[in-house]
């Protein structure tokens, strides 16, 4: 017995196949429901909980149990994603045993249009802090995005069902690349993609990532309509200051970016001195040197 596994570890490239699959299967095994259970809920969030090892879309799946009533706080969890979605129907990539997949049914109350595009920007922000309580420095690429120096290292998207003027629920999603394996190839995303372990020595446990993202979100988010949370995100906006390209279905322009408002829309700095706001569509925005500025963030 000794000796067979001794043989199968004789070369070296299979002593180093064999170790990665030993860290995979205990990687996986550190992520399950039971382990994630036990440390929720926390802030009012996570409870109940919905674990899948596989599932089509997180989001999907939060909306079909809001509309039947899930409540305030209940969040569902895949380990791996078949159909994930970004903004516009776009795919979002989660391999498993790589990532986090997760959204929050939210039912606030008193809850306005600028509060669900705050929402969209507290996930980002979340994760941003949680990125930087793990010494990473991170930023929000607005109006969804969390890029580190590599790329992109999360995505949100916020979903709101509404009832007239009425918020009946959002869905929070938002998908965090957490060890190399779930980068996508550099050929299928628009931007480069980066991982959390690339930018930190070892392995990052996914649960108390989760956790931490969760506690982030819990806080943030009786202060949705606060100066504080707009300060935070203005903090946290990547390419601050910086010369931007920004795209959308029927226009193009460059201008310096200045900021956000209350509403998060951007602030944009026109070559000529006028200042204009945009936001509320499918738009891109890049440095306009995207080669040389991509690694500084700021
Ligand atoms: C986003 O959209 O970035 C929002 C992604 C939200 C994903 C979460 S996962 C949990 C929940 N369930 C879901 O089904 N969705 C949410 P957008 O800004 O439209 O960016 C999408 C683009 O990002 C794609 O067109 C690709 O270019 C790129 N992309 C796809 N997968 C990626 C990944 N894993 N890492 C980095 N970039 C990726």
């Amino acid at each position: 017995m000794i000796g067979g596994s001794f043989t199968f570890c004789d070369r070296a490239e299979d002593t180093v196949r064999w170790h990665k699959l030993c860290m995979d299967r205990y990687n996986s095994n550190m992520f399950n429901e039971k382990r994630l259970k036990s440390s929720l809920p926390v802030e009012a969030l996570g409870e109940p909980l919905y674990f899948y090892k596989t599932v089509a879309s997180t989001n999907d799946r939060a909306q079909a149990l809001a509309q039947e009533g899930a409540v305030h706080g209940t969040l569902v969890v895949a380990d791996e994603q078949t159909a994930g979605r970004g903004r516009f129907r776009r795919s979002w990539s989660t391999p498993p045993r790589s990532a986090l997949a997760l959204s929050l049914i939210l039912r606030p109350e008193d809850i306005t249009q600028v509060a669900l595009a705050r929402m969209n920007m507290l996930g980002a922000l979340a994760v941003v802090e949680s990125l930087g309580a793990l010494g990473l420095e991170a930023r929000i690429k607005w109006p969804n995005d969390v890029i580190i120096s590599g790329g992109k290292v999360a995505g949100v998207l916020t979903e709101g069902s509404w009832m007239g003027e009425d918020l009946e629920y959002a869905v929070l999603g938002i998908g965090v690349n957490v060890s190399p394996k779930s980068v996508p190839d550099r050929r299928d995303v628009a931007y480069p993609a980066a991982c959390v372990e690339g930018g930190l020595e070892g392995k990052v446990s996914r649960i108390r990532l989760l956790v931490d993202i969760l506690e982030r979100i819990g806080s943030w988010l009786n202060m949705l309509d606060s100066k504080q949370i707009y300060s935070a995100f203005e903090g946290v906006l990547a390419f601050r200051g910086q010369p931007v390209k920004i795209s959308g279905s029927d226009m193009e322009l460059t201008g310096v970016l200045q900021g956000l408002t209350p509403n998060c829309r951007l602030r944009i700095a026109l070559a000529a001195g006028e200042v204009i706001l945009l936001g509320g569509e499918d738009m891109q925005i890049r440095p306009v040197d995207m080669d040389r500025d991509w690694a500084t963030l700021n």
